[in-house]
């Protein structure tokens, strides 16, 4: 019993590690919302070519968010981002 517990507590001193990838149409706005997690402001984007890549704490859980361009000529590369990925968030245009 004391064993279990103290495993329990070990691990949540660890917290998590979750890699968070973003995908979603150009102008959908992945980077706007990456930026508003890491900093807590909506920042001025520009299109993204290749990838933004920002840590996220929430409580003991860290997310490395990985923030993809998606105009169409990137798309292809989208499929290389799924490696070791736990979460797969994909952004619509909803505004
Ligand atoms: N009105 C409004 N505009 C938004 C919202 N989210 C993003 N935008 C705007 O939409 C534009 C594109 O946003 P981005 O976050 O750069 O879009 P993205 O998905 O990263 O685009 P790519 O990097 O090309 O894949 C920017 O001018 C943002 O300011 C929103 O919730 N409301
Ligand atoms: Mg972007």
């Amino acid at each position: 019993e004391s064993e279990h517990i103290s495993i329990q507590i070990l691990r949540e001193s660890e917290g998590t590690k979750i890699q968070v990838v973003m995908l979603g149409l150009d102008a959908a706005g992945k980077t706007t919302i990456l930026y508003k997690l890491h900093i807590g402001e909506v920042l001025s984007t520009v299109p993204t070519i290749g990838f933004n890549v920002e840590k996220v704490q929430y409580k003991n859980v860290v997310f490395t968010v990985w923030d993809v361009g998606g105009q169409e000529k990137l798309r292809p590369l989208w499929r290389h981002y799924f490696n070791n990925t736990d979460l797969l968030s994909h952004q619509k245009q909803t505004w």
